[in-house]
């Protein structure tokens, strides 16, 4: 029984969902040199326009930000002109598409931006990540600068920027990245925030940079289209701290009278439990935080209709499924087979 997944759903007064599914954030790498989205990604998008509700693959908001080859960006002409094309694609097909805002901090690499003259890999603190870029070797991670006041006052007008520039190409509205590890988790986490100022150390300070960028990304294009994903569980590029609890025991109700679209929790497994936490992530932010909530990790379309019956969360995003199944709404509307994702499908936009 899925049939609650089948219902609509209001984000707010403007954005109403035709099901309660949701495609997860995916990064592809498949954008092109300049980092401009394709024809081909604006195909792969519309194929899946049935979903209540598609986020974009992770989006650079400036060309430090990136981590990976040829994950598109939304800072050029050209790019809000080719992302024109994906979003006017998917509301053909009937869908409504939020772009995912990203910064990769200190898990960029200048060989993706040296050609803009910059070699800075920026960061709350000098702290840098182990290893190398995936499937690149050769690229190890580099020590970070950690952000001046004036860095980050610029990252705040870059990432307010890059949502206007969402807006004019034809996105319903933004989710900013606040999850797996990335430069505004990093300001979350003890791990990756060292900082002796008002960014650092208490929990209202290590919230700042989340809600200065959230605040200004809801001036610029209202609360109603902006969305926030997050991962208190620290799991990826991140090692855990139960200092951490606090900082989301005082961000969450924070978020909670910001009136967001949505909150998005970042995990790849829901069962994970994290003993800071008391729980799994997603049960932890439900005791927090009292708005719409989008679960996430590992969910099976009856497992995760199943946690929605039991109010664990309003919304379901599914990720590796999606990329394995196109029509993952019809076929689980029609109680159709799933074809099984596997790794190998990353190599092509099907
Ligand atoms: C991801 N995920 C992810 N998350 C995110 O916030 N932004 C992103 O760009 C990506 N990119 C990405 C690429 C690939 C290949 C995978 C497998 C995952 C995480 C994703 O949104 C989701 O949280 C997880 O995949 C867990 O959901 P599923 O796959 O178990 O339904
Ligand atoms: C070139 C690769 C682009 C990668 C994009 C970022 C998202 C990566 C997702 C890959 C899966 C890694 C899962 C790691 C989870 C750790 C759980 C303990």
């Amino acid at each position: 029984m899925t049939d609650n997944l089948f219902q609509t759903f209001a984000l707010n007064e403007t954005i109403t969902l035709q099901n309660r599914i949701l495609m997860a954030p995916l990064t592809r790498c498949m954008a092109d040199e300049e980092l401009v989205p394709t024809q081909a990604m604006a195909d792969y998008y519309a194929r899946r326009a049935e979903a209540g509700l598609i986020i974009s693959e992770a989006v650079i908001i400036r060309p430090d930000g990136q981590g990976y080859p040829n994950t598109p960006g939304l800072f050029s002409s050209a790019q809000i002109d080719g992302w024109r094309v994906v979003t006017d694609a998917v509301h053909q097909g009937g869908g409504k598409i939020f772009a995912q805002l990203w910064h990769t901090g200190r898990v960029a690499h200048p060989h993706f931006f040296k050609k803009t003259g910059s070699t800075d890999v920026l960061a709350p603190s000098a702290v840098g990540v182990e290893g190398s870029v995936p499937r690149m070797r050769e690229l190890s991670y580099q020590v970070p600068k950690a952000v001046t006041h004036e860095d980050i006052a610029q990252l705040v007008a870059d990432y307010s920027q890059a949502a206007s520039n969402a807006i004019d190409a034809g996105f319903d509205g933004v989710e900013i990245h606040g999850a797996n590890g990335y430069l505004l988790d990093q300001f979350l986490h003890h791990d990756s925030n060292h900082r002796q100022d008002e960014y650092g150390q208490t929990p209202e300070n290590m919230a700042r940079f989340a809600l200065e960028v959230v605040d200004a990304v809801a001036q610029r294009i209202g609360n109603e289209r902006t969305a926030l994903r997050v991962s208190p569980g620290a799991y990826f590029n991140m090692a855990s701290d139960e200092r951490d609890r606090a900082v989301f025991d005082y961000l969450l109700p924070q978020l909670e009278l910001r009136n967001l679209a949505f909150l998005h929790i970042g995990i790849f497994d829901d069962a994970m439990k994290f003993d800071y936490l008391g729980g799994s992530a997603s049960a932890y932010v439900r005791s927090v935080y009292n708005k719409t909530l989008v679960g996430v990790g590992s969910y099976s379309a009856e497992s995760g209709s199943s946690a929605i019956a039991q109010d664990k969360f309003d919304l379901l995003a599914i990720g590796r499924p999606f990329i394995a199944n196109p029509d993952y709404v019809s076929r689980v509307r029609e109680g159709k087979e799933l074809v099984e994702y596997s790794d190998e499908m990353l190599a092509n936009l099907v």
